[in-house]
C-alpha cells in the first residue's frame, strides 16, 4: 500500500496532477493568487486518508500537547485562534506525484511548544491524529524551519479534507508528515520513532528532495 496512491485508478490521479496550477475548481471566497504568484485550488487535494475524511466537532475540540514537557497543554480552538499568526506560502508534495501550492495560516509550533515547555531531552515531536495516523519529525527541525499548524488554507477555513481544524504545514517534507486533523502533539526523546507510513518503508526523514524510502 501506498501513500495517497489508490493503485489502479490512475484516471483520478492524471487529472488532479494536470489540474495543478488551474484556476478551474476554487471555492468561492477562495484565494487564487499571493503576492503575484497563483495558488492552486484546494480542492485540488487528492483524498486518499487512511480512514476516509475526519469531521471533527469543532466546539469541543482540544489540542493536547504532552510527552516531555514541563505544562501539559489542552488547547481548545479560539485559544489557539488568539495566539499570533503566520502566513506561509507551502507546497506539499505527495509522493504519489501530484503537488498543490497553498497559502497557509496559522500558529508556529515554536509558540506552542513555548508554552508548554519542552523538556531539554526531548528530541522528536509525534503528531498523532483522529483518524489513528502518526507522524514524526525532529523537533530541532520544526523550529529551524519555523514549521506552523495552519487552521486556514488560501484564506478560508481550513475544510474538513484538509484536516480541519489542523494541519502541519510540513514544508519541504513529502505529503505524508503534513499530519491532518492533529489532536495531539507529543515531545518524546525517541529519535527512532516511526509513524504510520514511515513504518511501511518510507523515508523517515520524509524529505521532498530526498529518497521515498528507506534505502
Ligand atoms: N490524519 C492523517 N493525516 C494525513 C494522512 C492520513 O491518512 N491521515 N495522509 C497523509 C498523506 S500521505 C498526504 S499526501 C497528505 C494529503 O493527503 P490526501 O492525499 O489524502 O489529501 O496528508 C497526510 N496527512
Ligand atoms: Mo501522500
Amino acid at each position: 500500500m501506498l501513500p495517497c496512491a489508490a493503485l489502479g485508478n490512475t484516471e483520478k490521479a492524471d487529472a488532479v496532477s494536470s489540474a495543478t496550477g488551474s484556476t478551474d475548481t476554487f471555492s468561492p471566497g477562495e484565494l487564487t493568487e499571493y503576492e503575484g504568484q497563483a495558488l492552486d485550488s484546494v480542492n485540488n487535494f487528492r483524498e486518499n486518508s487512511i480512514a476516509g475524511v475526519q469531521n471533527l466537532d469543532l466546539a469541543s475540540y482540544r489540542l493536547q500537547v504532552d510527552g516531555k514537557v514541563s505544562k501539559p497543554l489542552a488547547l481548545n480552538l479560539d485559544q489557539i485562534k488568539a495566539l499570533p499568526s503566520v502566513k506561509k506560502f507551502v507546497r506539499i508534495d505527495c509522493v504519489e506525484g501530484w503537488s498543490v501550492r497553498v497559502l497557509w495560516e496559522g500558529v508556529p509550533l515554536k509558540t506552542i511548544l513555548g508554552s508548554a515547555g519542552v523538556a531539554p531531552e526531548a528530541v522528536t515531536v509525534v503528531f498523532h491524529a483522529a483518524d489513528g495516523y502518526t507522524t514524526s519529525l525532529p523537533l530541532v527541525e520544526i523550529l529551524g524551519k519555523d514549521m506552523i499548524v495552519a487552521y486556514k488554507a488560501n484564506g478560508l477555513p481550513l475544510p474538513a479534507k484538509l484536516g480541519a481544524p489542523l494541519i502541519l504545514v510540513a514544508q519541504d517534507k513529502w505529503g505524508y508528515k503534513w499530519a491532518r486533523w492533529i489532536t495531539e502533539i507529543e515531545l518524546s526523546t525517541d529519535k527512532n520513532y516511526r509513524g504510520y507510513w514511515e513504518q511501511n518503508g518510507y523515508s523517515n526523514s520524509g524529505d521532498r528532495n530526498g529518497p521515498q524510502f528507506e534505502p
